[in-house]
């Protein structure tokens, strides 16, 4: 089986069509080149301090370095792109609302050996999601060209609904070759990891992923973006974050208070509103 490539101008509804049939899909060409140009310059300096990783999982000579969103402010339109919160927002329809999970440039430097093969959903402590349950979806755009050489994400189609299983190997896999500026979307369910880097230039993608608004976030979005750079920040953007209610009642501040408001430091109570009259399914 193979990854499917659609063009930057497909819909939303036929891309999440494809990710629900196979797991992952690649949008071509969908980040300009001078947003990736940009993103590249604002981090620069921060992927230059970041130490290797200290284990397998990470990469030993593997970079992950994150904070996109106070860090690097072309990154903001790529987190909030339309078309890919329109494929999230379908894939994780249970949910009442999502939020970022995390933000990190991985960068896969010469001679690395491939990732193990995994599911980005176990980092929720194994919780055993039914097969039809989506919690996470995933972007990783590509800033270099992603080659099977350099060390291409390795993906198995169609494995979002499958046991789990910690042995699966690199042979079940395919590499998702693309262009810079294009984007791999995949479930959180899907089986991939990162490739083997035989090459001798390093791999950088960036990782921007989505949960739906009930669960922990991987990277503490309050935390990784300071307060002082948050209050310069857009309501949407903020929402995303997790400055706001998730689900019905999750995240408020003191009594109740909107956390924009808390973020703010407003006055004001919001409530919890009426209950939906009919959960989602
Ligand atoms: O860098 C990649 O291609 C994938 C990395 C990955 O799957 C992970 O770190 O969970
Ligand atoms: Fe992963």
């Amino acid at each position: 089986m193979t990854i499917t490539h659609v063009a930057a101008d497909t819909s939303g509804e036929a891309i999440h069509e494809i990710l629900a049939r196979d797991g992952a899909v690649v949008i071509d060409d969908l980040a300009p080149s001078n947003v990736i140009d940009a993103i590249a310059a604002e981090m620069e300096g921060f992927v230059e301090a970041t130490p290797n990783g200290s284990d397998d999982f990470s990469g030993r000579t593997t970079k992950r370095t994150g904070a996109l969103i106070a860090r690097s402010p072309a990154s903001r339109e790529l987190v909030t792109h339309p078309l890919i919160l329109d494929v999230t927002t379908r894939l994780l329809h249970q949910a009442s609302s999502i939020q970022v999970h995390l933000t990190q440039i991985i960068s896969i430097g010469p001679d690395s050996p491939g990732q193990s093969i995994h599911r980005d959903e176990w980092a929720f402590d194994f919780f055993p999601f039914p097969s039809d349950v989506h919690p996470q979806c995933n972007t990783i755009w590509a800033m270099t060209d992603f080659t099977e050489e350099n060390g291409a994400t390795r993906v198995i189609p169609g494995s979002q609904g499958w046991p789990v299983d910690l042995k699966h190997s690199v042979d079940e896999t395919v590499p998702v070759e693309m262009t810079r500026g294009s984007c791999l979307l995949y479930s959180g369910k899907v089986y991939h990891g990162g490739g083997a880097n035989r090459s001798d230039v390093v791999r950088t993608g960036l990782n921007l992923t989505y949960c739906v608004a009930w669960l922990r976030q991987e990277e503490n979005q309050y935390l990784s973006c300071p307060r002082d750079v948050a209050l310069t920040l857009d309501d949407e953007l903020l929402k995303l974050m997790g400055y706001k209610i998730g689900a019905y009642a999750l995240g408020y501040a003191d009594d109740v208070r909107d956390p924009l408001d808390a973020l703010r430091g407003e006055t004001g109570s919001m409530g919890f509103g009426v209950l939906p009259e009919t959960p989602a399914t």
